[in-house]
């Protein structure tokens, strides 16, 4: 067979393809004694073997043999081979690590050899050997210490370091397939796809990698938290992924509507290989290869299916029934993708242009906010996460996570905050953006995340060598990037050079990187107007109509900016910051802004401003006028102290009850709402009246101004609590 990896997509393309059972129930009938697992080489040794069914690859490779043909026996095209614990990791429980990779090598070499008697036996028939990669016995994302949620036994770095180990083994001995599987925490599944690409690269080869989750519970999520389709979004820049799909934990029936999700979800081919049933009382599975055939039936009937098997307490008979019941039925077809940015949390965030604008969380910053400052100095990291909770409370959708100051250690802070933050699941909810000017702190944070991230930033500063290597390593850690208008000539600060840097790097990501266009983010640079120097004048709208360029130029890119940043001469005065702010927005949005690092409690309603503020703030924002920074400077003066939190001006409670309760909506004040209500209730002629009358009124102007770019979702969380 010249190439396996292709035959293999060309079958995946003609038909469901059956992956074979459980190894462990098969070793288990064996009645395998203690002296079998020693064998002569682990004769010595002081701690009990039994039960490492991993090391029988090299001390009873006969029993292992006999269980890989009496699954291709039953039919499986693809055998997966007896290394599910057979990491450093995993063996250390035995003192057997040392042997890790000789097991990983034995145990691919045997499959390989099983399959190859297949193939003779039934030419044109191709037999695949999956090396199976398991999660190990340890978490990277959990702390075993519940009164120390901030430690880890093993990090990243240790995961990828004894999953190269185990790679190497398994494609030294021949596997046809990396099978990365039951992943209960998605980060150290990114650390075995990190290893995978990194022993490709080393070695000049490539294999279809399969990658599979576990579902634990009735929450439809995995361990750590993920939802499926957050799980998607995590581990699909694994390089040739050939299929994403779940296994053990539950059974069949318990896994179909996860096995829905994802096949709804799910850009490349679906595997299932569920238990034989939910474990009885004794722990044993007792589906029947019928029963669960007919539940396999039904998977491929509704075209969810691609590769289908069984895991524990799957026996051949099983596989036969699976095989026998998908036979006749297509596989799911190749889905089309549409290029939209993915990105993950807990939960999945798909950039789309619905959202309208996505708001990044910009306070869990050290340069960006003294108090966030103050806490990480003093070690009160308690406080500070409590601020990025806050960042998503008020409707960050995104939180930005910022450690460069010169008297901190950076990875140190990221990795301890990341951490933190990993064990708050109404944080952690949400994509995490780390950023920083210095490589060290954006990795250390990059290996603390489950989810997909962003790399804020990297940019052609400092020439494209190292523009590219940062590059690849944000996508092997499978994050997307977001790219900073610099160059080795300085920051772009005009339009042509916004504009030219970012096509460049574009140019650079997609071809030399296959970066997807989609995972690209361009930060045309926001800078301060209004400075006093004439040259500033010019920034917000460069900004804006650079923006609109850079989204023609460079298709299904994204533009982000620091939008803090454009009122940074008003610094101290919140009220004209905020309105300097959204009328920023709104134009940068018109033009194609797609999100924006923001205060997501500091931003005005801009249908509200009064026109005539509204029309300084535009001429200074847009650059029309010569005079227009000396009439944002007076305007500053004259709002100082007031805006949008400043609830005095009580003009609005002259109006009707009906338009008092549309700006309480609108504006998010809660304090009148009670009395409001009650009044309005008591001229309804019944209380749902005022819900479907006057509420519903005032929530479609929100959703108006929200359609138009005018109101953020920071603001429509408001109005919802009022609601
Ligand atoms: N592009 C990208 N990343 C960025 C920026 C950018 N990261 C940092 C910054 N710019 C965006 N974040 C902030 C955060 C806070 C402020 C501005 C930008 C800010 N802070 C108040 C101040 O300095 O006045 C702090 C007040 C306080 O201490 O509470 O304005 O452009 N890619």
């Amino acid at each position: 067979m010249a190439n396996r990896g292709d035959s293999l997509r060309q079958l995946l393309s003609e038909r469901i393809l059956i992956l074979d059972g459980a190894m462990g129930t098969m070793l288990q009938r064996c009645d395998l004694k203690e002296e079998d697992f020693r064998g002569e080489l682990f004769r010595e040794s002081t701690i009990p073997l039994k039960g490492n069914y991993d090391l029988l690859c090299l001390t009873r490779p006969d029993v292992v043999r006999d269980v890989h043909r009496g699954y291709f026996e039953a039919g499986a095209d693809i055998v997966e081979t007896n290394t599910f614990n057979a990491t450093s990791i995993s063996q250390t429980d035995y003192g057997t690590q040392a042997h890790t990779y000789e097991i990983n090598r034995a145990g691919a070499a045997l499959a390989r050899d099983v399959a190859d008697e297949f193939e003779a036996a039934t030419p044109g028939r191709p037999r695949f050997v999956a090396g199976g990669l398991g999660p190990t016995n340890k978490t990277c994302s959990i702390s075993p210490d519940v009164t120390n949620p901030g430690y880890r036994e093993v990090d990243f770095e240790g995961f990828r370091v004894a999953y190269v180990e185990a790679v190497n083994g398994l494609l030294d001995g021949g596997v046809d397939i990396l099978m990365v599987e039951t992943i209960f925490d998605t980060l150290n599944a990114k650390a075995a796809i990190f290893a995978i690409e990194e022993v490709f690269e080393e070695r000049g080869v490539s294999v279809p990698v399969m990658i599979s989750g576990t579902i634990t519970d009735a929450s439809g999520r995995t361990l750590t938290g993920q939802t499926p389709e957050a799980f998607i979004a995590s581990v699909c820049h694994a390089p040739n992924l050939v299929s994403i799909g779940f296994n053990c934990s539950l059974g069949a029936a318990e896994l179909r509507p996860h096995v829905e999700e994802l096949s709804d979800k799910s850009p490349v081919a679906i595997s299932a290989h569920p238990n034989a049933g939910l474990p009885n009382a004794f722990g044993e599975y007792d589906q029947t290869p019928a029963e669960m055939a007919v539940l396999a039936g039904e998977f491929a009937t509704n075209g969810w299916l691609n590769i289908v098997g069984g895991c524990c307490g799957t026996t051949p008979e099983h596989i036969r029934a699976l095989a026998e019941a998908v036979s006749d039925l297509p596989p799911r077809p190749a889905p089309e993708r549409d290029p939209v940015c993915r990105l993950s949390g807990l939960e999945a965030l798909r950039i789309t242009p619905e959202l309208n604008f996505v708001n990044i969380g910009e306070r869990a910053n050290v340069a960006g906010s003294r108090k966030f400052l103050r806490l990480i100095k003093e070690s009160s990291y308690d406080e500070a996460i409590d601020i990025a909770r806050q960042q998503v409370e008020n409707g960050a959708q995104i939180i930005d996570v910022n450690m460069d100051e010169g008297m901190l250690d950076g990875p140190k802070a990221m990795t301890r905050f990341l951490q933190l933050v990993a064990s708050e699941p109404d944080i952690a909810r949400v994509p995490i953006m780390v950023d920083s000017s210095d490589w060290s702190v954006i990795e250390a944070g990059l290996r603390c995340i489950q989810g997909k991230g962003i790399v804020n930033s990297i940019s052609l500063k400092e020439g494209p060598e190292s523009f590219l290597k940062y590059a690849r390593l944000a996508k092997r850690y499978g994050a997307a990037v977001l790219v900073m208008a610099f160059d080795e000539q300085g920051q772009a600060d005009t339009l042509e050079r916004r504009v030219g840097i970012c096509a460049e790097s574009y140019r650079l990501l997609t071809r030399e990187v296959g970066f997807a266009p989609q995972d690209i983010i361009f930060d045309p640079n926001i800078f301060a107007i209004a400075t006093g120097i004439e040259d500033h004048n010019a920034y917000a709208r460069d900004f804006i109509d650079a923006v609109r360029i850079i989204k023609t130029t460079c298709p299904h890119a994204l533009i982000s900016g620091g939008v803090s940043n454009v009122s940074f001469s008003f610094r101290g005065n919140d009220a004209v910051r905020e309105l300097i702010h959204s009328v920023f927005l709104y134009h940068a949005i018109r033009n194609g802004m797609d999100m924006g690092i923001v205060n997501p409690g500091q931003l005005a309603v801009y249908e509200e401003i009064p026109e005539a503020q509204r029309e300084i703030v535009e001429d200074a924002v847009l650059n029309r006028r010569p005079d227009a920074s000396e009439r944002l400077l007076e305007l500053a003066e004259d709002v100082r102290g007031s805006g949008k939190t400043d609830e005095t001006d009580l003009t609005w409670r002259e109006q009707p009850v009906n338009e008092r309760l549309t700006h309480a909506l609108v504006k998010g004040i809660t304090r009148f709402i009670d009395e409001d209500v009650e009044e309005a209730r008591q001229a309804a002629a019944s209380p749902i009246d005022v819900i479907e009358g006057p509420l519903m009124a005032g929530m479609n102007v929100v959703g108006d101004l929200f359609g138009d770019g005018k109101m953020f979702l920071p603001q429509v969380v408001k109005s919802a609590r009022v609601m």
